[in-house]
C-alpha cells in the first residue's frame, strides 16, 4: 500500500472502530454485526504491526497495553470525590426538597433526576480530549490509579468525539457490568472452575481491581458519566444540559434520566424507576435527585462531606444476612427435587423472606450452603429469592451439610440422578402427588390416551378433591363423582365418561407414550412398541435390550429401566391394565418393508382429505419418520393446499415433492 492510502486506511479504520464502539455502548444501537467489528479491528491491529511507526495510544487496539502492574499508584482527587447522602423514607426526602427551596428562596425547584447506579465511582481526566488518567473513589479524597483498567473499557471513549475540547475535563461517573453480561461472566467462571462473582457490583470490583489490565480487559466492564467535577471550558446552564453534552463527546450516559419538578415529580420518578427497576440492563440501588441548575448547585454548597445539592433516594435493600435454619427438598410437577433453604424471617427488596431456592445439588455443593450459616439472600422483583453467597467467616462449628434424600419426600419413590445432569427427581412419575396433575393431563393428553374433556380445569378439581390419584382412577369415575364439581353439567360428565371408556381401546405407542417416561416423546414410544411387540416384553428389557431400538441412546435406555423399576409405577400399570385398557399385542415386529421404512417426510399446508395427524400416524405406522421443518435430512415433502415457506425452502433444496395422492400411493407398495 502506498503511504497516503496506509495513512488513511488506518486512521479511517481507527474512526470507524470508535464510531461502533460509541454505537454499541454509547446509544445502545449497533450498527454492524460483531463478527464484522472482529474484522476491522483485525485488519487495524495488522496494520498497525506490520508499521509500528504508526501505533498511537489513542488507537482502539491500544485499550490493553503493557506489564502487569506491582501495585496501584495513589492519586489525589483534585476535587474530593464525595458521596451523596441517602433518604430511605419520603419524609427524607420532603425535608431535602424543602431545605433546597428555602436554600434558592423559590417555591419550585427544579431537578435532574436519574438512576442511582450499583457500581464503583471513577473519575476520568481528559486533556485536549484524550483520556489521561482514571482513579476510583477512594476514601473521596486519595484514590488508585486504574488509568490502564479503564482504558480496557471500550464503553469510556480514549478521545473525545467533536471538535472543541476543553484543555482539562474531569468526568465522574460509575463503572459497573449489565446483569445478562454478569451471568455469562459466572457461567466462564464456573467453566473454568474458578469462584463465581456474588454479584454484578463484586464482579464489577474485582475486574476493576487487577493488577494485570488483561484480565480486566476479558471483563464486561461498562462506564456511565453522571457529572463533572471541573472543566477548563464554561459549562453549560443545567445539570440535564452537561449530560447532553457529556453523551455527545461520546461518554455514555444513564438513558432513563429525566428532568422534573417539584417534590411530587421526585416521588412520581422515584415510583416509575421502581417499577422499572427489574427491567433494566444493570443493577440501581435506588435514584439520585439534583438541583438541575448548575448555579443553584453552587449556592447550596456542601454541609460535612456531602453536597446539599443532591441526594440518593434508595429502593429497599435486594440483598441481606439471615441464617439457614434447614434446608429442605421441594418436588416440582415434572419430579425435580429441589433443596430449599428454610431462613430465620429477614426483610429484603421490600418483603420478609424466609425461604431461598438453592437451585440443585451442584450449587449446595459450589456455594458451600451449610445448615446454620449466615448467608445472604438476594430477592430481584418478582423473581424467586435466592441465596447468593455464605458468610464463612460466620460458619458455626456444628453447621451441617446437606444430603440429598434416596427417596422422594413426597411419595417415597427412589430419587434419581443421571450422572451427567444437574437435577434429581422422583421416578414415580404416575404415583406421586406432586407429579399428579402434570401426569394426568399428559396420559389424558390427545396423543396419548386422547380422553377428550379432561382438561386442566377439570383435572385440577379431581386431583384438589382427592377423587384421582393416579391414572388408573380416571376409569373408576362415574357420573356421581363427576356431576358435583364446579361447572360440570350432566351432559358434559356424560360426554368425557364416553370418551374415557373409549380410551380404553388404545395402541401400545400410545400407552407406553402415555406413561411420560422422562425422555420417552411419541417417536421412542411408537419406536418401542414396534420392537417390543408386548408390554410385558418392554418392563422387562434391559439396557443392553433397549439400546437395540433404533434412536434409543443410553439416556433415554436408562430413564426407561428406571422407570419400570420403580414399584409405584408397576402398581399403576397393573391397576391400569385391571381397569381393562387394552391393545394390539404381538411379538416383536419383523422388520416392515415399505417404501417409507427410514424416511424422513416434512407436511405442509392443507391436505384434501387426511388430516396432518392421520397422515401423521399413517407415515409414523409403515416406518417413516416426520419432522416438523424442511433440512438437508429430509426426504420428502408433502404439500397440500396454501404451503407456505416449507414448500419453498424444499424447492430451493431441490427435495422430492408429492401430494396427497401421491403420498397414498406410496404407502401402498
Ligand atoms: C450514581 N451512583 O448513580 C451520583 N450516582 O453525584 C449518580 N452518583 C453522584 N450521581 C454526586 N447518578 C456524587 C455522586
Amino acid at each position: 500500500m502506498a503511504a497516503d492510502a496506509l495513512l488513511e486506511r488506518v486512521a479511517a479504520l481507527r474512526s470507524e472502530i470508535e464510531r461502533h464502539n460509541q454505537a454499541y455502548y454509547v446509544h445502545d444501537q449497533p450498527i454492524i454485526p460483531d463478527a464484522e467489528y472482529d474484522r476491522l479491528f483485525r485488519e487495524l491491529q495488522q496494520l498497525e504491526a506490520e508499521h509500528p511507526e504508526l501505533s498511537s495510544p489513542d488507537s482502539p487496539t491500544q485499550r490493553v497495553g503493557g506489564a502487569p502492574l506491582a501495585e496501584f499508584s495513589q492519586v489525589t482527587h483534585g476535587v474530593p470525590m464525595l458521596s451523596l447522602n441517602n433518604a430511605f423514607a419520603e419524609e427524607e426526602v420532603a425535608a431535602f426538597d424543602r431545605r433546597c427551596r428555602e436554600g434558592l428562596g423559590v417555591e419550585v425547584v427544579d431537578y435532574a433526576v436519574e438512576p442511582k447506579f450499583d457500581g464503583l465511582a471513577i473519575t476520568l481526566i481528559y486533556e485536549n480530549g484524550i483520556f489521561t488518567c482514571g482513579a476510583t473513589r477512594g476514601d473521596g479524597y486519595t484514590g488508585e490509579d486504574v488509568t490502564l483498567n479503564l482504558r480496557t473499557v471500550r464503553s469510556i471513549p480514549l478521545r473525545l468525539s467533536g471538535t472543541a475540547q476543553p484543555e482539562h475535563l474531569e468526568v465522574r461517573g460509575e463503572v459497573l457490568i449489565f446483569r445478562r453480561d454478569f451471568e455469562k461472566l459466572n457461567q466462564q467462571q464456573r467453566a473454568a472452575g474458578l469462584k463465581e462473582f456474588a454479584n454484578p457490583r463484586n464482579a464489577a470490583a474485582g475486574s476493576l481491581r487487577q493488577l494485570d489490565p488483561k484480565i480486566t480487559a476479558q471483563r464486561p466492564l461498562r462506564f456511565f458519566a453522571y457529572g463533572v467535577a471541573a472543566s477548563s471550558a464554561p459549562l453549560p446552564e443545567t445539570h440535564a444540559a452537561l449530560m447532553a453534552q457529556l453523551h455527545s463527546r461520546g461518554l455514555p450516559v444513564a438513558e432513563e434520566a429525566a428532568a422534573v419538578s417539584g417534590l411530587s415529580g421526585l416521588l412520581d420518578y422515584y415510583a416509575r424507576i421502581g417499577a422499572a427497576r427489574d427491567s433494566l440492563a444493570y443493577d440501581i440501588d435506588g435514584v439520585v435527585y439534583k438541583v438541575n441548575r448548575l448555579a443553584d448547585q453552587q449556592k447550596l454548597g456542601f454541609v460535612a462531606r456531602a453536597p446539599r445539592f443532591g441526594i440518593a433516594h434508595k429502593f429497599p435493600a435486594q440483598e441481606a444476612l439471615t441464617t439457614v435454619e434447614a434446608i429442605e427438598v421441594q418436588v416440582g410437577r415434572t419430579g425435580a427435587l429441589t433443596p430449599v433453604a428454610r431462613l430465620a424471617p429477614v426483610f429484603v427488596g421490600g418483603v420478609t423472606v424466609t425461604n431461598a431456592t438453592l437451585h440443585n445439588e451442584d450449587e449446595v455443593r459450589r456455594k458451600d450452603v451449610r445448615i446454620g450459616d449466615t448467608v445472604s439472600v438476594r430477592r430481584a422483583g418478582d423473581v424467586i429469592p435466592e441465596v447468593a453467597a455464605v458468610v464463612l467467616e460466620k460458619r458455626p462449628g456444628n453447621a451441617r451439610e446437606f444430603v440429598m434424600p434416596a427417596t422422594c419426600p413426597v411419595c417415597g419413590s427412589q430419587v434419581e440422578k443421571p450422572a451427567d445432569e444437574a437435577i434429581a427427581r422422583c421416578s414415580g412419575g404416575l404415583y406421586c402427588p406432586a407429579q399428579r396433575k402434570q401426569a394426568l393431563l399428559h396420559f389424558a393428553s390427545r396423543r396419548a390416551m386422547d380422553i377428550e374433556g379432561l382438561g386442566d380445569k377439570l383435572v385440577e378439581q379431581l386431583v384438589d378433591h382427592d377423587i384421582i390419584k393416579t391414572p388408573a382412577d380416571i376409569y373408576r369415575l362415574d357420573l356421581g363423582k363427576l356431576v358435583n364439581l364446579e361447572r360440570m353439567a350432566e351432559k358434559s360428565a356424560g360426554n368425557i365418561l364416553v370418551a374415557i371408556v373409549q380410551s380404553k381401546q388404545t395402541t401400545l405407542a400410545r400407552f407406553v407414550y402415555a406413561l411420560g417416561i422422562r425422555n420417552v416423546g411419541e417417536a421412542t414410544a411408537k419406536d418401542l412398541a414396534r420392537h417390543f411387540g408386548s408390554l410385558d416384553a418392554l418392563i422387562g428389557a434391559g439396557e443392553a435390550d433397549l439400546l437395540q431400538v433404533s434412536d434409543v441412546g443410553p439416556v433415554v435406555a436408562a430413564s426407561i429401566v428406571r422407570f419400570f423399576a420403580e414399584p409405584h409405577n408397576l402398581e399403576v400399570i397393573a391397576a391400569l391394565r385391571g381397569a381393562g385398557l387394552a391393545w394390539q399385542e404381538g411379538e416383536a415386529a419383523a422388520v416392515v418393508s415399505s417404501a417409507v421404512v427410514g424416511k424422513t417426510f416434512v407436511l405442509t399446508g392443507t391436505l384434501p382429505t387426511l388430516s396432518r395427524d392421520q397422515a401423521k400416524d399413517m407415515i409414523e405406522a409403515l416406518g417413516g419418520k416426520v419432522a416438523g421443518s424442511v433440512s438437508g435430512k429430509t426426504d420428502y415433502v408433502v404439500a397440500g393446499a396454501a404451503a407456505g415457506s416449507k414448500l419453498e425452502k424444499a424447492q430451493q433444496l431441490g427435495i422430492s415433492i408429492l401430494d396427497e395422492a401421491q403420498l397414498l400411493e406410496m404407502l401402498k407398495t
